[in-house]
């Protein structure tokens, strides 16, 4: 039980695998990762694609032809697997370029170097079949005030998003943006630091419909918010095109843990929230398997991560179907939230009109400690 297939649509970043280690006190503790031998393993485990950064796969620096080897190689083990590239993204944040960001450098020539490497990369993306386009923008912010005018900021990252969608719509790809928010780290704030931030910025956007957020469960935990209720809200925008699944535990440097550690109640919530939302869209781990493992200790991690996600599915199926947590549902007037303060028809004056004793309602309970008491026993496994 528990074995991921290619219909989970389970997906890794090329990066995540692949990370050596290195942390701002210590050096790589492993050994590179050939990417062909990324996507056998990946493959064997049960996943479903993977994704990359532009210079994940072909190393800065490269010259055309050793970059149509590295290409014809990547595609040849994809072709092989049948894993797919539902994904990919630009690394703009390594490069020393991008100390003061990318889309969003107080350097006219660093922004204009920033677009042309995204838009290089598109073209990659579309011709592997990615159908959406991650953008983070972790060097995008600051650690002064005076240093950056928030405006304009705002004002060249829109630019920078009507510039790629324009590009993106005239090439016919198909192919949508993804934004990902996060609120600090690498940059002591980093602009868009929330799904809701993220969110408001899209409409001000000349393709809207072409753009939506990316998720990541350690960056609203690292702000303090509660993942499932800024998913819920992505969702309920239309908006949720991609998710990064990982762990973290509580307000601190983001952690990328496997998925299911750390918060386990937000992670089941999580999953019963895709789940019941009839989600579609690829279930992505950006982890960081911890440095204190060797290359065997990394694939356990990753197995790990699409095991807790089907047994977490498992679980709030369970919840989903017990009679008593429907009754309790319902004592907790949960669907009652569904229905239209006004009925059909009935006109404002109507509710004006109407008698109401404030102090009897007032002396309701919800009785949600009850509820949440179910969810936490079938989680346990004592249900
Ligand atoms: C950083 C991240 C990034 C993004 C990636 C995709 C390196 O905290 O989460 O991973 O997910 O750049 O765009
Ligand atoms: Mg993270
Ligand atoms: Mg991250
Ligand atoms: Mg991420």
């Amino acid at each position: 039980a528990y074995r991921p297939t290619p219909e989970d649509r389970f997906t890794f970043g090329l990066w995540t695998v692949g990370w050596r280690g290195v942390n701002t006190f210590g050096d790589a503790v492993r050994p590179e990762l050939d990417p062909v031998e990324a996507v056998h393993r990946l493959a064997e485990l049960g996943a479903y694609g993977i994704t990359f950064h532009d210079d994940d796969l072909i190393p800065p620096g490269s010259g055309p032809a050793e970059r149509e080897a590295v290409l014809k190689r990547f595609r040849g083990a994809l072709d092989e697997t049948g894993l797919a590239v539902p994904m990919v993204t630009t690394n703009l944040f390594t490069h020393p370029v991008f100390r003061d960001g990318g889309f969003t450098s107080n350097s006219r020539d660093v922004r204009r170097h920033a677009i042309r490497k995204v838009v290089r990369n598109i073209d990659l993306a579309a011709s592997l079949g990615a159908t959406t386009y991650v953008c983070w923008g972790g060097q995008d912010g600051a650690e002064t005030e005076a240093g950056k005018d928030d405006a304009a900021a705002l004002d060249r990252l829109r630019e920078a998003f009507d510039i790629l969608c324009g590009y993106v719509r005239e090439q016919g790809y198909d192919l949508r943006f993804a934004i990902e928010p996060k609120p600090n780290e690498p940059r002591g704030d980093v602009l868009l630091p929330t799904v809701g931030h993220a969110l408001a910025f899209i409409n001000s956007l000349e393709h809207p419909e072409m753009v939506g957020v990316n998720p990541e469960v350690g960056h609203e935990q690292m702000a303090g918010l509660n993942f499932a209720h800024g998913v819920a809200q992505a969702l309920w925008a239309g908006k949720l095109f991609h998710i990064d699944l990982n762990g973290q535990r509580g307000v601190k440097y983001d952690q990328d843990l496997r998925f299911g550690a750390g918060d386990v109640k937000e992670a089941f919530f999580l999953v019963d929230l895709l789940e019941g939302a009839g989600y579609t869209g690829p279930r992505h781990f950006d982890f960081k398997p911890p440095r204190t493992e060797d290359m065997s200790g990394v694939w356990v991690s990753a197995e790990a991560c699409m095991r807790n996600y089907l047994i977490l599915k498992e679980k709030a199926a369970a919840f989903r179907a017990d009679p008593e947590v429907r009754r309790a549902l319902e004592e907790s007037r949960v669907p009652e939230l569904a229905v239209p303060t006004l009925g059909e028809g009935e006109s404002l004056a109507e509710l004006l009109a109407e008698e109401f004793d404030a102090d009897a309602a007032g002396g309701r309970g919800y009785h949600f400690e009850r509820l949440d008491q179910l969810a936490l026993e079938h989680l346990l496994g004592v249900r």
